[in-house]
């Protein structure tokens, strides 16, 4: 079980790596989780039969080095009113037990081990630690190393400083993760109001009912105003086996817990059903109205190419001899897709993507490289497509009918010349028959003039109308040229609705594993603890912290000084 927040933080940070990949997190997300405390008291033993690890924490001369001795019956640890006296820790344990297990980044030059046979004790860890609040920066180090490593945190607080900037923080950042106990000592100097002014804050805090005992550790402590002995049974009941597994299972909650808060809101960047159904819808539209713009922008240039292909100018009795329209010399149509063209297009799916990303606040990098393969193998076909529709269309210029039309004139210029030749001809035949017996039925000059004149409107009224029927180049040419920019207008379209779709998918995909992470993972319940012990838990709500830090933004001023002192 306390191995599980370490293996949850791996497998968190093995996601977010593979969200960082694909765009959808900042390259430095997965640091957070580094912050996260995935250590528990167990990592210090071999024996899952260990010790309660109570710490003594708070601000230098509130007295953690006399309880501890207080505790131990003697002066194992250095008590001094030299600030700050405790540059050490120190370990107080039962010599039946074996601190085996430091993790290796623990400073053992810094930890001092003072080993007892008190049985009354035989379960408890103390350790005690230096000032939290030093100058001594190494100080602070120590006990944030430590700290992860307690199940108790003994909270000791002196009347006049028991608000400590520095403590109080890291007490609202850690307060889910440990039990707290505590302990306002030099009571001989207390108040009742200053105690219950600090129970009013530890509410706010998320701790409702926190144990809190007053002590009076002095030369010469007055009894009645000492519970320390309370405060020592107390500790002593909670070192029992059952409630040491249970605020180990509940700190290693917490711990899942606080890896949740700082990975969850990764899940923002992830996009929802309805922002890519969105963002498909968006794309559609943009599209369309960019690809006119670019077609607009084309007009010129397209018409200018077209006329190239112009038929060459001449008589039209050059054409009635059949001479078929002689294009220029062209160059290929894949050379319209010029840097401008490719600006324009790139610029629309850049533009798109960027306002996309703002207005649905999802991450532009995830977009982009979910785009940019498809797009650009689109891209890369534009100058084909182009090339190819316009060859298509010259091959076959104008509609159906009108070639059909253009065909059966150029039928005609063969079939009517030669059936009024037939006609002629018969006629020349019939009067050379005729002829033999009435010579006036010979055919006259005005027949051959007529003859002549009919052959010649008969080849010569198709041929004309086939010439002006002849489906146009230019338009052909332009025909290709807008067709083939639809085209790949569409295929651009088509190429980046897939992407989209692909985008979604990804992002449901991740979700969904982010999801099955958190899946085998229970809560744990604080039910099966003795109330006295529960009372040491906060609030199982991360909301705590925060209500805490409002009220500690809006009281700063008057709250970080006792009111009586
Ligand atoms: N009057 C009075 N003096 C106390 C009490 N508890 C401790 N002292 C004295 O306060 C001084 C500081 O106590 P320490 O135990 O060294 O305090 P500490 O919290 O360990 O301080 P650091 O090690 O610097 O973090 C010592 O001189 C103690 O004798 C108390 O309840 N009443
Ligand atoms: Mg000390």
């Amino acid at each position: 079980m306390s191995e599980l927040p370490a293996a949850q933080q791996l497998a968190l940070e093995n996601w977010a790596g593979n969200a960082i990949k694909a765009g959808w997190l900042p390259n430095d997300a997965a640091e957070s989780l580094q912050d996260a405390v995935v250590a528990s008291p167990s990592h210090l033993f071999e024996t899952s039969n260990r010790p309660l690890v109570v710490g003594l924490f708070g601000g230098t001369g509130v007295g953690k080095s006399t309880l501890l001795n207080r505790f131990a019956g003697e002066a194992i640890a250095r008590a001094s009113a030299e600030r700050p006296t405790s540059r050490d820790i120190t370990v107080y344990v039962h010599r039946s037990i074996s601190v085996d297990k430091l993790p290796d980044n623990f400073p053992m030059h810094k930890m001092r081990t003072a080993l007892h046979s008190n049985a009354e004790l035989k379960h408890v860890m103390f350790i005690d630690m230096p000032d939290f609040d030093s100058v001594e920066t190494a100080n602070r180090e120590l006990v944030d190393t430590w700290l992860p490593h307690l199940d108790v945190v003994l909270y000791v607080v002196s009347p006049d400083r028991y608000r400590d900037d520095q403590g109080w923080r890291l007490l609202l950042e850690h307060v889910t993760q440990h039990a707290w106990l505590f302990v306002m000592n030099h009571w001989d100097r207390g108040d009742p109001r200053q105690l219950e002014d600090f129970r009013a804050q530890l509410a706010a805090a998320g701790l409702h009912d926190p144990v809190l005992f007053h002590t009076d550790s002095s030369s010469q402590p007055n009894k009645d105003a000492d519970q320390f002995n309370a405060l020592h049974t107390f500790i002593q009941n909670a070192a029992d086996h059952s409630i040491i597994s249970s605020l180990e299972e509940l700190g290693v909650v917490a711990r899942l817990k606080s890896l949740r808060d700082l990975s969850e809101p990764w899940l923002t960047q992830l996009g929802s059903e309805s922002t890519f159904k969105t963002l498909a819808k968006q794309w559609d539209s943009h599209w369309d109205s960019h690809g006119n713009l670019i077609k607009d922008s084309q007009a010129f240039k397209f018409k200018q190419y077209a006329e190239n292909f112009t038929e060459p100018g001449g008589f039209w009795f050059k054409r009635l001899r059949g001479e078929m329209a002689q294009s220029k010399e062209t160059p290929p149509a894949d050379t319209l897709v010029d840097e401008a063209l490719l600006a324009r297009l790139d610029n629309g799916v850049a533009d798109f993507i960027h306002q996309q990303a703002q207005t649905l606040n999802l991450p532009s990098a995830a977009i982009k490289q979910r785009v940019a393969e498809p797009y650009a193998l689109a891209r890369r076909d534009i100058a084909t497509t182009l090339s190819t529709q316009v060859e298509k269309s010259l091959a076959l210029p104008g509609n159906a009918f009108h070639r059909w039309v253009h065909k059966l004139l150029g039928f005609l210029t063969i079939i009517l010349p030669l059936a009024s030749m037939a006609w002629i001809g018969y006629r020349v035949v019939n009067a050379f028959v005729e002829g033999g017996s009435n010579p006036a039925a010979y055919l006259g000059s005005s027949f051959t003039i007529n003859a002549a004149l009919l052959v010649a409107l008969a080849w010569g009224l198709p041929a004309f109308l086939q010439a002006k029927t002849r489906p146009s180049q230019v338009q052909a040419a332009l025909r290709g040229l807008n067709l083939g920019l639809d085209a790949a207008l569409l295929q651009i379209k088509n190429a980046n609705t897939q992407a989209l779709t692909d985008l979604a998918q990804q992002s449901s995909q991740l979700s969904a594993e982010y999801s099955e992470l958190w899946q085998n993972i229970a809560g744990a319940n604080s039910d099966n603890l003795p109330d006295p012990v529960r009372r040491m838990l906060a609030d199982e709500v991360s909301g705590s912290v925060q209500r805490a830090l409002d009220v500690r933004a809006n009281t700063h001023n008057s709250t970080d000084k006792a009111p009586v002192s």
